[in-house]
């Protein structure tokens, strides 16, 4: 039996909820008693009794209180059971506090980047107190939604294999602007009609020059390198911010996006000298554990590839490594809420089942 506490309810930790609620009848026993989103906070009414998780949205605006951290952890991390706190928000201020939940005995389940991939005393304070308290932290869907990727290279690092280098494609934006840039033909459809219509499908944050400015792939970098035991840093790393210099400090992200057909032509010659070197445009990320490659790059790639023949939204991430010197490849869905919340759920099973 375990309780947990979601903080965030928005895309990712509604869809969480509800894939809890589908599988409320399995064993092991799994009961969401507390949530909150930054303006209200539900607690279940009698002592750590579990929410409906049917009529949760209802119940948080009829009977939920004003958002109030300290009360909300306080309820949470005084469970009779183990609990666990999942952090569903992109906030840095939640993330700055997971050393203070973990002394206080819960266990942190997240897909938010900040604390991974920020200042590196928060990191090693995370690592610390997880260890002095005997608590989990697990943020698989931090990378690659809800892929392996994280499992998956602490398993190969934990049985003593050596980690020569990690290379993917980690932004489902930019996968999907790529791939759809790449089998457009000569006639096909602009870089900027791409960027657009990923915006309009929602794929893109609200403003896509934080998509193509490399920062979201730069951040899962940090994170994969800090656990093969590299000192990584957003601040150090050398990252290739695509969004052509003179559209960087446009105010609105509608401007940008009517003056990126300026820059086809630019992309264009990029995509043309690959073709005529039978190569493609890919955006990767690199961990160079062993050389001085580590960073984030948009490189021209054979078509022979793995990772020119990506399709979709998809991430690719490649593992070599003493054991795979053929690289340990995993590949599938890398966004979206349905792939994230797995992720996210399958971290808390990890605990529950311990
Ligand atoms: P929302 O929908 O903005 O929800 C945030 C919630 O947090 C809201 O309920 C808000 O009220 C609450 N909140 C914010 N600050 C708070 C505070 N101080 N106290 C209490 N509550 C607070 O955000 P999402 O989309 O649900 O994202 C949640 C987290 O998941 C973020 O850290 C995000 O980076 C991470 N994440 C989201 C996605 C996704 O599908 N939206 C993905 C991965 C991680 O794989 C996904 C993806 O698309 C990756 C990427 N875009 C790519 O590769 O292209």
């Amino acid at each position: 039996m375990i309780n947990i506490g979601i903080i965030g309810v928005g895309l990712v930790g509604s869809e969480l909820i509800s894939q809890l609620a589908a599988y409320a009848s399995h064993a092991p026993k799994i009961s969401v008693i507390a949530l909150t989103n930054s303006s209200k906070q539900l607690l279940s009414t009698s002592a750590y009794s579990p929410l409906d998780l049917s009529t949760w949205k209802q119940a948080l605006q009829a009977q939920g209180t004003t958002a109030n951290l300290s009360v909300f952890i306080d309820y949470v991390s005084n469970s009779p059971v183990p609990a666990i706190i999942i952090d569903n928000t992109s906030s840095q201020e939640i993330a700055s506090q997971y050393p203070l939940f973990l002394k206080k005995g819960l266990h942190v389940v997240t897909p938010n980047k900040k604390a991974f991939s920020g200042a590196e005393t928060l990191y090693k304070e995370i690592v610390e107190e997880a260890k002095n308290n005997n608590k989990l932290v697990f943020n698989e869907s931090t990378v690659g939604a809800g892929l392996p990727i994280i499992n998956t290279l602490k398993d190969l690092i934990r049985t003593g294999d050596k980690i020569n280098r990690i290379e993917g494609i980690f932004s489902g934006t930019l996968s999907y602007i790529f791939n759809e840039f790449s089998k457009s033909g000569d006639d096909g459809q602009k870089f900027s009609e791409i960027v657009k219509v990923a915006k309009k499908n929602g794929y893109t944050e609200p403003d896509p020059r934080d998509d193509l400015n490399g920062l979201d792939v730069a951040r899962k970098v940090v994170i994969l390198g800090r656990i093969t035991g590299m000192n990584m840093c957003l601040d150090t790393l050398p990252v290739e911010n695509i969004v052509p210099e003179p559209l960087r400090n446009l105010a609105t992200s509608s401007e940008f996006l009517s003056s990126l057909p300026e820059f086809d032509s630019h992309f264009d010659n990029l995509k043309q000298t690959a073709k005529n070197n039978n190569q493609t445009l890919r955006y990767v990320g690199v961990i160079d554990p062993i050389g001085d490659e580590s960073g984030v790059k948009l490189v021209s790639l054979p078509l022979s590839h793995p990772f020119a023949a990506l399709k979709g939204s998809d991430n690719i991430i490649a593992f070599t490594t003493q054991r795979f010197p053929n690289p340990l490849i995993i590949q599938g869905a890398g966004a979206g809420a349905a792939v994230t919340a797995f992720g996210i759920f399958s971290d808390i099973l990890k605990i529950a089942d311990r």
